[in-house]
């Protein structure tokens, strides 16, 4: 077999990745047919692809590369990190500079009492941990009952057994025997869809109080806790109506359940704060963290869990752990992304400076014939596309049909802006300045235009019946 380096021709990279690399949510053998975009490298916002493009990557990789990408600091600590001590656990009474480092450096950005750290490898990971550790702290108070998690619709933790059931997708829930026993569901906040004839206003409160009435109806002797994203990522940048998260903190302050808060995207500076339960004033037991924790560079995730939860949970052994948790290279790289985040002060210029920036460029995206709704928090927004406004109607074709085409208008324009059904999404870099924000919304609206220009063109600018 030949090296497969860089240097190989496309269609050799292709057929060579076709043979024998499965890809995560893709349908393998239509991608075989068209043969997978290959990546070479990447420096601050732009990828390069193996055919010398340079594309805007305003996702972020998959909402992760906080920092941007060509950060040398972090391969330097990664390399120093792997002569050092490549590899270490923390189980069997053990520990390293790493995870000590990150734990404390995590508990002193963390708001509140949110002071312990439980390392996983990923955001998934974290959240079966959370599963487990909520229902085993239950029973530890002596309240074995309370072993229902409630989520949301459309909600995305992850894709392990546990984290996929917790998650809200219809079409992961129709694969592999999920959802487990004791999770249950509750309406998502997304009022473009969902809202009918209500107000924002009116129906964010109406789905707060689902969680309400399935308290009620479950039996809080039943509930352990409520899992919930403060903007949801992947089920396509749902920002909540403003009367939303308040109830759902009311409701959980009344009740006696724990609040996950999953800020596997959030977190980390995408919401112009260090925590996505900043911006929106929520206050959990537990927080999901993965991504921007690295920035992507190595994985690795956690869970943030409250001095209450953890000092029950320390009463005994807590059966449970990753052979990867708090891996010392993994671990040393997020700490000098958070140096670089923290000292670079890029959370602040997204707070202060680019994200109103963006804010106001991504809203006026409003005004184009295509675009119903554009809603942003910090560095995360969508637009929803629409045949008919006012009646925030969806298009007569397959629900994604036309977000599909606009998402390969943007690939044409070399933007990567993601489609969520007929819902377009970004989540670019934290580093994105003022002039690659402007590049962004120039191929972005060029991307509408074509898109616009192609529904004419095939007659699909019609409203579903
Ligand atoms: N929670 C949230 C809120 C996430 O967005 C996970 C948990 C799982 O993390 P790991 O590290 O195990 O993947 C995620 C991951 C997409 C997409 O298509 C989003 C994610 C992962 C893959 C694809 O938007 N989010």
């Amino acid at each position: 077999m030949p090296a497969i380096t860089n240097h190989l021709p496309t269609a050799e990279l292709q057929a060579l990745d076709a043979a024998h690399h499965m890809h995560p949510f893709t349908a393998n053998r239509d991608l075989a047919e068209k043969g997978a975009r290959v990546i070479t490298r990447a420096d601050g916002v732009y990828l390069t692809d193996s055919e010398g493009v340079e594309i805007l990557d305003a996702m972020a990789g998959l909402w992760c590369v906080n920092i941007g990408y060509g950060r040398d600091e972090l391969a330097e600590v990664a390399a120093r990190q792997m002569r050092e001590l490549p590899y270490y656990n923390t189980f069997f009474q053990t520990t390293h500079v790493p995870a000590i480092a990150l734990a404390n450096k995590i508990a002193e950005l963390a708001p509140g009492d949110l002071n312990h750290v439980f390392f996983a490898g990923g955001g998934s990971e974290a959240n079966d941990t959370n599963i487990r550790m909520v229902r085993h702290y239950w029973a530890l108070k002596g309240k074995p009952t309370k072993s229902v998690i409630i989520s949301r619709t459309n909600a995305y933790h992850g894709s392990t057994v546990g984290s996929a059931s917790l998650g809200g997708m219809a079409a992961m829930h129709a694969q592999g025997g999920i959802p487990i026993p004791d999770i249950h569901h509750i309406g998502q906040p997304n009022w473009w869809v969902e809202g009918g004839e209500m107000t924002p206003e009116e129906f964010g409160l109406a789905r707060a109080r689902e969680l309400e009435d399935a308290i009620q109806e479950l039996g809080e002797e039943r509930v352990a806790a409520l899992i919930a994203e403060p903007v949801q990522g992947a089920g396509g940048v749902v920002v909540a109506p403003d009367t939303y998260w308040p109830e759902i903190q009311r409701i959980c302050d009344k009740y006696e359940i724990l609040l996950i808060a999953d800020e596997v995207i959030c977190g980390f500076g995408r919401t112009g704060n260090w925590f996505g339960i900043e911006t929106l004033n929520i206050r959990p037991d537990i927080m999901t963290i993965a991504k921007g924790l690295s920035s992507g560079y190595a994985p690795i995730g956690g869970s943030v869990v409250s001095d209450e939860v953890a000092s029950v949970i320390a009463g005994g052994e807590f059966n449970h752990g990753y052979t990867y948790s708090g891996h010392p290279v993994a671990a040393a790289v997020a700490l000098e992304n958070l140096r670089i985040l923290e000292e670079e002060k890029i959370v602040d210029t997204v707070r202060d400076r680019t994200g109103p920036y963006l804010k106001q460029k991504w809203e006026a995206l409003a005004d184009h014939p295509l675009v119903g709704e554009a809603r942003i928090v910090g560095m995360m927004g969508s637009i929803a596309l629409t045949p008919h406004k006012q009646s925030r109607a969806a298009f007569a074709s397959d629900p994604g049909a036309v977000g599909l085409i606009c998402r390969d208008r943007c690939f044409a324009n070399s933007l990567i802006m993601r489609h969520v059904g007929d819902r377009m999404i970004i989540s670019p870099p934290l580093v994105i300045t003022e002039a690659e924000i402007d590049l962004l919304i120039e191929r972005a609206t060029r991307a509408l235009d074509e898109t616009y220009a192609e529904l004419k063109s095939r007659d699909m600018l019609r409203p579903a019946s």
